[in-house]
């Protein structure tokens, strides 16, 4: 982002920030200072933590190759000439692992030519930078170029809190709110709660920033986040580099939360002149008061922030998180009495280190100290090992510098710079489908399917320090910080604590930047989409609701436990169809478990009764015979990403409602914007009131207002009917997009 903007910015903060203090009596925390400068009408904004909605003016947008496609799509049919603030897309997701870089570009951008000649065309037209593919992942790339102290931005994807490790608030939305604020309306967001991180101490030895964010998992658990900003701050934040901040920020999203942030400091402002930055660096230095929480904030957190937490780094211990939830936490020191209670395979068959979360210099050369300790000892790495590079900047770097050359020599394997195994886009030879087996990465998400399709591997996670050690053991069971293996010697080896600069002493290599600006005059290009295409799909508006109550619907799908919307909308090989709402809409619910069969992905057709069909098979059958649906969900239900599908699948097959325990945020988000009713139970038990064979309505409807309970009745097969109380979020504006079938309809 231009100096200029970010100067603009900082000018305006000062008055600001000093109306917010007399209207609200008190100092301030950053993240209410970054929301307040952000303001679309400051004065006529209701403010009040967990109730008010807010409406925001966003310093960006950005967008990846999965999700942006349905962003671009539906920015398309509010027809503006060109969008109103900054945005850029970056293609990442899309690219498969399987044989190296190299020859996976090549196989990507033939694979994928049709998506990219869509996203590159509707970039140039519509004003937008354009990251090609092995430019980078997103959350790298926005950090070492886009992310700056104090700025406000959204992107379509639920890492994009990211750039908070710059100080940045940066949120994840569903395409379509991306699209609208690209269109120029204001952004809206659920005025949130604080959590204040207070860290004293120092890291140091084995101890690094996931450390901080995977202890943060369990403790907070994968919902503990919801609707909240989780702040940092304290004289241990000093010992986190940038890079790592973004780590603890970027996985955040594990918590579920709105988004995570650091103060501004001298860390931040290094990265930033490290990354070609300086005058934004001198910027944030000038106006450092108001890019931190005030003084009194710092003195007495406890008054300003809903909930506190204290962690001496000094005395954290490595972690690491898993198997299937992100939140299932331990230090290292006692994963192998675990792993032996549970019977996990202590066997590990692949070690991967990377992705948008951990793929600093530092990590690199972190990874690397280890690595080389282990080759001088004349060890090998007992399983693959596969190294993530966030961007060609890393690539470039940790090429020069001779990192790469270690991981080659331990007989490692680099891959693109992109998503890849983290997303499901890793093709794997080494076990067979649905083979039990163990891998350890130092991604974010762990999700059943998550890395290579298959729900039978269970991912670990911890940080690529500590998985790199673990690859020449090769074992679960083995704790890198106090534990030993045999050397070729026979002899016991111990490594010593990773060491390793946060910043290139040489600077960072220049790579093939990737990135093309939009053309100066967008009228004269076409936006290219074939007809006959079976990646890209314009969107047809869904229908407007008809006024009428949802009388007797059958229950598509009761999901049970986790229902991710991994489980909702699988990606890997169906990241294929994201631009291609009917194609990708035949994996809906596949990861769901049936709660009445205990299988996933699966259910009985209300209507026929027949069995082992999918629910896509289910939906299209239903929705064939004119009949609308819901769907009944478990806690925290549609966790993890921000990919929409997860909503307009739904929508697209039938779905009128779907009630659940609780709903993560993008995803409750996602199913108004589409024009799904999202219902809560005001007592969470009633969940087990329903049954296979019964027939819901909600009534009431025309009557639909804010904070007003919603009526659900349950008709029983033998005649009889009970009716419960349901709640729901929707503002005035929100029930509009419901009546008006979307959003996007509303809008229009
Ligand atoms: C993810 O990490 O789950 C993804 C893939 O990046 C998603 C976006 C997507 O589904 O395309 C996310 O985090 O939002
Ligand atoms: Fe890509 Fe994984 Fe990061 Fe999502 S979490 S942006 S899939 S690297």
């Amino acid at each position: 982002m231009a100096a200029e903007q970010i100067k603009r910015l900082y000018e305006s903060m000062p008055a600001r920030l000093e109306r917010a203090r007399r209207r609200f009596g008190r100092a301030l925390t950053l993240a209410e200072k970054i929301l307040v400068s952000h303001a679309d009408d400051f004065d006529k904004q209701e403010w009040s933590r967990g109730k008010a909605q807010l409406r925001l003016r966003v310093d960006r947008v950005a967008l990846q190759d999965a999700t942006g496609q349905m962003a671009l799509l539906q920015f398309m049919q509010a027809g503006k000439k060109q969008v109103s603030v900054p945005s850029t897309v970056h293609c990442d997701h899309l690219i498969r692992a399987q044989s190296g870089a190299r020859e996976d570009m090549e196989r990507a951008i033939s694979e994928n030519r049709e998506v990219y000649d869509f996203l590159h065309s509707a970039s140039k037209k519509y004003g937008i930078g354009f990251w090609k593919p092995g430019a980078g992942i997103i959350h790298q790339v926005v950090l070492e170029n886009y992310a700056f102290p104090g700025g406000l931005m959204i992107g379509a994807d639920s890492h994009t809190p990211n750039a908070g490790g710059l100080g940045m608030a940066a949120i994840g939305v569903g395409g379509a709110d991306c699209g609208e604020a690209m269109a120029g309306l204001a952004w809206e967001v659920l005025d949130p709660k604080l959590i204040g991180i207070r860290l004293t101490g120092k890291l140091s030895g084995w101890s690094s920033a996931k450390d901080i964010i995977t202890y943060l998992c369990g403790l907070l658990t994968v919902k503990g986040g919801t609707n909240k900003i989780i702040e940092y701050f304290g004289p241990g934040a000093e010992s986190i580099s940038a890079t790592g901040k973004g780590t603890i920020c970027n996985m955040g999203a594990e918590l579920g939360a709105t988004t995570s942030l650091f103060h501004f400091d001298d860390r931040m402002a290094a990265y930033l002149r490290a990354t070609d930055r300086a005058d934004q660096a001198a910027l944030a230095e000038r106006n450092r008061e108001h890019l931190v929480g005030d003084p009194e904030v710092l003195a007495d957190p406890k008054k300003y922030f809903d909930e506190v937490v204290e962690i001496n780094l000094s005395e954290l211990e490595p972690h690491i998180v898993g198997p299937h939830s992100p939140d299932r936490a331990r230090p290292v020191s006692r994963l192998a009495a675990e792993v032996k209670k549970e019977g996990w395979p202590t066997a590990i068959k692949a070690s991967l280190i990377g992705s948008c979360t951990n793929s600093s210099y530092e990590d690199m050369r972190r990874a690397a100290h280890i690595a080389t300790q282990a080759l001088k000892a004349g060890l090998k790495a007992k399983t693959p090992f596969l190294v993530t590079p966030g961007s060609e900047r890393i690539y470039q770097t940790i090429k020069r510098d001779g990192i790469m050359s270690i991981f080659e020599q331990i007989g490692g394997t680099v891959l693109a710079n992109a998503c890849g195994p983290c997303i499901g886009q890793w093709k794997r030879s080494d076990v067979a489908t649905n083979e039990v087996n163990t891998i350890v990465s130092s991604f974010n998400r762990n999700f059943p399917g998550r890395n290579d399709g298959s729900a039978a591997t269970m991912s670990f996670l911890t940080s690529p320090e500590i998985v790199t050690a673990m690859a020449f053991a090769g074992s679960l069971e083995f704790d890198p910080v106090n534990g030993t293996i045999p050397g070729p010697d026979g002899r016991a080896f111990r490594f010593t604590a990773p060491e390793g600069e946060e910043l290139p002493a040489r600077g960072f290599a220049q790579g093939e930047e990737g990135f093309e600006a939009p053309a100066a005059d967008g009228d004269r290009v076409e936006v290219k989409i074939s007809p006959h295409s079976e990646r890209l799909q314009l969107l047809e508006p869904f229908p407007r609701w008809d006024g009428r109550d949802f009388t007797e619907l059958p229950i598509l799908v009761k999901t049970k436990g986790k229902t991710t919307t991994d489980h909702i909308s699988p990606a890997g090989s169906w990241l294929r169809y994201r631009g291609h709402l009917d194609k990708i809409s035949d994996n809906m619910f596949l990861g769901a478990v049936n709660a009445f069969t205990g299988e996933a992905g699966k259910g009985v057709n209300p209507i026929t009764g027949e069995t082992g069909k999918t629910f896509t098979q289910i939906a299209r059958d239903l929705k064939a015979r004119g009949i609308s649906w819901i769907v009944i969900g478990d806690e925290n239900y549609g966790e993890g990403s921000s990919r929409e599908h997860a909503a307009m699948s739904p929508r697209y097959l039938g779905a009128k409602v779907v009630i659940v325990k609780s709903f993560a945020r993008i995803h409750e988000t996602n199913l108004k914007k589409q024009g799904i009713l999202p219902l809560t139970f005001a007592d969470p038990k009633d969940y087990d009131r329903f049954e296979q064979s019964d027939r819901v309505s909600v009534t009431g409807l025309a009557l639909l207002a804010p904070g007003k309970p919603v009526e659900v009745t349950i008709h029983k097969a033998d005649g009889k009917t009970v009716t419960i109380k349901c709640l729901h979020t929707l503002t005035e504006e929100q029930i509009g997009w419901f009546k008006a079938g979307s959003a996007l309809n509303a809008l229009k």
